[in-house]
């Protein structure tokens, strides 16, 4: 190992930025180890170390502009910059929306090439969002340097988006130096590469095991309804007018655990609607899904929700919530109500060119795992397999991913819904599968719909073998 990066791992090592012991994380775990580089400004020895480190490294790639993620890669590509000879850029963190302000700071032309450096790399889930900061400004990124890679496959997961990643120092060089210089025991030693070595989202438990940890009774509901009708199939029942909707409801119902209506398309909604519906629901032994995208101010999701002509609340048991008006629209809608009902939250969406970011999706699931009592999954999406299931990763085991946009037959609409086959769905994590005109436009609805249901809970049942 080259001197500079030993000399690295010794200095960091002294200063208390690497530790090794017994250290409780945030999500509760226990890692025999402890990385925190934000005091190294103050050693300007370490720091000209790590910048002709980090010289070296971006030696051989090509890029326009750099930066670093702030805090504590910021310093770092700033010096580098200037040894270099580089314009350097940085994205603002405490602007937390897209348009409210400049987001970038520094100059810079569009389509230029931009190269990020952070000190740590463990999920890579902050790199997307640096990455995507940088090219919603314009700029574009292939590469990503970190000082430490602590990541159990930082580099592939990184890959699924296309970028590329190079690191300074491995957890594995810190072992063998530091054991070498007699700074960490074997057995300790040991422990660290067993626990770099386990991957940092669990993998998805099996699906009956799920069923058993989920405590939220309107969760654990859909998923008893899953397996008592051996569907994972939710009918997208987008048509105008009542007939139709009955007519095609009554084919499919057999086949599908829920409906999903968006009541507001229905040109002659009258009062028999609701009753109608609900005995249908109960002779089929479905659940009623209002796709209502709920999206405003507390008080008046209130209303909309338990008032006005279609009076949701009284019939549909779950409805659709987008987050953009922040969680107090959870309270809006589930608090002071007689009734049971949750909501599936909007964290990724199927259309081409739609405005939710890396950003928002995380702010998202992080209101949902608070609110479980309240939220019972999400409506999500993805570009390919792998990038579902690193979305999916996210999600708690006890909350369900339902997934539009799926298709067995076409890639598109015309008017910019992207599809994905049932098989790239299920594989991806998500654990039904929402379908609308895939079944509603065909001749014989209630064959589709066993054709959708059959490969969907076919792809279902072997992933959760
Ligand atoms: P389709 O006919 O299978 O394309 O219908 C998909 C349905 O799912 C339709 O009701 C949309 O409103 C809904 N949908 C979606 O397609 N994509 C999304 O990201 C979200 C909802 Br959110």
């Amino acid at each position: 190992m080259e001197t500079g990066k030993k000399t690295l791992i010794l200095d960091l090592h002294k200063i208390g930025a690497l530790k090794f012991g017994e250290f409780k994380l945030k999500s509760g775990a226990t890692s025999p180890f402890y990385i925190d580089l934000r005091s190294i400004i103050s050693y300007p020895a370490i720091i000209k170390n790590i910048v002709s480190l980090l010289k070296a490294e971006l030696a051989d790639k090509k890029f326009d502009v750099i930066t670093g993620i702030p805090y504590t890669a910021l310093p770092l590509a700033a010096q580098v910059s200037v040894e270099i000879d580089t314009p350097l850029v940085y994205q603002r963190k405490e602007v937390k929306a897209y348009g409210t302000g400049k987001l970038i700071e520094g100059h810079f032309k569009e389509g230029q090439t931009c190269l990020i450096i952070d000190d740590l790399i463990t999920t890579g889930e902050s790199k997307f969002e640096a990455a995507e900061g940088m090219e919603h400004a314009g700029l574009k990124v292939h590469d990503f340097v970190c000082l430490i890679d602590r990541s159990f496959n930082g580099e592939e997961i990184l890959a699924t988006k296309g970028y590329k990643l190079s690191s300074i120092i491995t957890v594995e060089d810190m072992i063998s130096v530091l054991g070498a210089e007699g700074k960490l025991d074997v057995e300790l030693a040991q422990k660290v590469r067993e626990f770099v070595a386990t991957p940092v989202d669990k993998p998805l438990k099996k699906f009956a095991d799920r069923v058993e940890s989920t405590t939220s009774p309107m969760t654990r509901k859909l998923m008893d309804a899953m397996l008592r009708k051996q569907s994972n199939l939710v009918l997208s029942l987008d048509v105008e007018d009542t007939a139709s909707f009955f007519e095609i409801l009554e084919a499919a119902g057999p086949e599908i655990f829920m409906v999903k209506t968006h009541v507001d398309i229905m040109k002659d909604f009258n009062g028999s609607f609701v009753p109608r519906l609900k005995a249908l629901a109960e002779r089929h032994d479905f659940i009623i899904f209002e796709d209502r995208k709920f999206a405003d101010i507390g008080s008046t999701v209130r209303k909309q929700f338990r008032s006005g002509v279609y009076k949701i609340a009284d019939w549909a048991e779950y409805v659709t919530v987008h987050m953009i008006a922040g969680e107090a629209i959870l309270d809006g809608l589930f608090g002071d109500l007689e009734i049971p009902r949750s909501g599936f939250l909007l964290a990724r969406m199927s259309a081409k060119g739609n405005l939710i970011s890396e950003t928002y999706t995380r702010q998202v699931l992080e209101v949902g795992k608070r609110r479980k009592e309240c939220v019972s999954g999400y409506i999500g999406h993805g570009a390919n397999v792998d990038d579902i299931k690193r979305f999916r990763n996210k999600i708690p085991q006890d909350q369900l991913l339902l997934m539009p946009g799926v298709n067995l037959d076409t890639k598109g609409d015309g008017l910019g819904q992207q599809y994905l086959t049932v098989e790239d769905a299920i594989e991806g994590g998500a654990d039904a599968i929402i379908v609308g005109r895939g079944i509603v436009a065909s001749a014989d609805p209630g064959a589709e719909a066993k054709r959708y249901r059959e490969a969907a809970w076919n792809a279902f049942q072997s992933k959760n073998k």
